[in-house]
């Protein structure tokens, strides 16, 4: 390894030093101070070069947040000394559902996000330098990886086409994507509809570079609506305002589908049903969220029954999957170079097209550079064969966080670092790229 890759992996593991709570990680110092559930399946991937001990206890303690009927919680509550975070367990209130975790139990939140963790069971085996420890961690985690699994067919599978849907932009993991904005706006919230509340986000980051007012009132707002229906997926989705299927979202379910039959092979056990998962959602989104025009995926609004006609970067994760045929793949390149998601003198890959109106290189995820995409596009590249793009991509993620620090997202334009520094799934998926 050169001596500037070798610094850079000695850095990014600082990082991950500092953000250790013990038990877990916490994706940034001060901003998110508790554990997030696909930023601890990124992190447990870093891990998995250098501490495999730490990785499988990254995955363990997630999964001790996880309710009765395989629901897996996006934040688990670590430090219930530290109380700036908006919003926090008093808001979520899930003791409302007879699923939800103890008090004494777990303290944590009523929404999901992307279901990376599999992926990142798998990867720690992969990488373990002790298999036979691994393989008995795998045992350990694979009935609660299938209760995951089973849970978002069971209860979000709406249509049973193989697509799960979300029902709060915080499920998609990309908050304030212009994706959601005219579902958004079809809400009608006035502030007497609210409990009250103080966006402490604020205090650390610069408001232009994160979600509006606006938006935030309506993640309370759907917070509260799914909280009202005590959590049950049977009554929120009858007319839920937010019923999304998501492209991210069922594009990291069929890999980690593909990846949870793996595991089950090793361990002896019938992987059948996660190949069907797979194969189910795979078809699915070819046959609903694959915009044939456009060529790319788009997300399809369940609400109001139509596609969402925005061109987004993670329209591009169907590759990581291997959903797209090869010759989808190929327009999906073209769509890669036309619709300026790249292009000279600028970073790789804005979050949002530039073609899109509300493209904006410096809020959050509605046009800046986050390496957990790119990461997943260079992967998604590779499988299609596409070592070109792939190699461009990967030094591009590694020269962002060189130049300007291991930041939360990048502006795609000047490559500056915005949102939290030291941020945890920059580090760790820096460090799977250099390891
Ligand atoms: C962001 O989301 C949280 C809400 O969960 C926030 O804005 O407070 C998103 O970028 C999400 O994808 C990420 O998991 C989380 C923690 O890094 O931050």
């Amino acid at each position: 390894m050169k001596n500037q890759d070798m610094a850079l992996a000695e850095q990014a593991k600082g990082i991950l030093h500092q953000n250790w709570l013990g038990t877990a990680t916490k994706p940034a110092p001060k901003l998110y101070p508790h554990q997030w559930s696909w930023d601890s399946a990124f992190i447990a991937m870093g891990y998995a070069h250098y501490d495999q001990a730490k990785a499988m206890q990254e995955l363990r303690s997630l999964f001790r947040g996880q309710w009765s009927n395989g629901f897996l919680p996006h934040i688990v509550f670590r430090q219930r000394e530290v109380k700036d975070y908006f919003p926090g367990p008093d808001y979520w209130q899930t003791e409302r559902s007879p699923e939800g975790p103890k008090p004494h139990q777990a303290a944590t939140s009523g929404i999901i996000q992307p279901p990376v963790h599999a992926t990142a069971a798998w990867h720690i085996y992969r990488h373990a330098s002790d298999k036979k420890v691994a393989k008995h961690f795998l045992a350990e985690l694979f009935p609660r990886l299938k209760a995951w699994h089973w849970y978002l067919y069971r209860e979000r599978d709406i249509d049973n086409n193989g697509l799960v849907y979300i029902r709060h932009p915080w499920e998609s993991g990309q908050d304030n994507s212009p994706m959601w904005d005219a579902v958004l706006n079809r809400i009608q919230v006035t502030r007497e509809m609210l409990p009250p509340y103080r966006r402490v986000d604020l205090n650390e980051i610069d408001g232009s570079h994160r979600p509006s007012d606006r938006d935030y009132d309506r993640y309370v707002y759907l917070m509260v609506q799914a909280r009202e229906n005590k959590y049950a997926e049977n009554h929120i989705q009858k007319n839920f305002p937010f019923l999304i299927q998501d492209v991210l979202f069922n594009a990291l379910l069929v890999k980690a589908n593909r990846d949870l039959a793996a595991i089950a092979e090793l361990l002896g056990q019938d992987a059948q049903p996660f190949q069907t998962w797979a194969n189910k959602t795979a078809q699915g989104m070819n046959s609903q969220l694959w915009n044939a025009e456009k060529r790319i995926y788009q997300s399809y609004d369940r609400a109001s029954q139509q596609p969402i006609p925005i061109s987004v970067a993670a329209g591009f994760s169907p590759l990581y999957a291997d959903v797209p045929t090869h010759a989808q793949a190929i327009q999906m390149l073209k769509t890669f170079y036309d619709s300026n998601f790249c292009g000279s003198g600028s970073w790789t890959v804005p979050s949002c097209s530039r073609q899109e109106a509300m493209f904006d290189p410096s809020r959050y995820w509605r046009g800046p550079v986050w390496i957990n995409l790119n990461w997943l596009l260079i992967q998604g590249f590779e499988n299609y064969g596409c070592y070109h793009e792939a190699e461009q991509l990967r030094q591009n993620s590694l020269e962002l966080p060189r130049r300007s620090g291991f930041y939360e997202y990048f502006n795609p334009d000047t490559g500056a670092g915005l949102g939290s520094a030291n941020f945890s799934w920059t580090a760790s998926l820096v460090l799977d790229l250099l390891l």
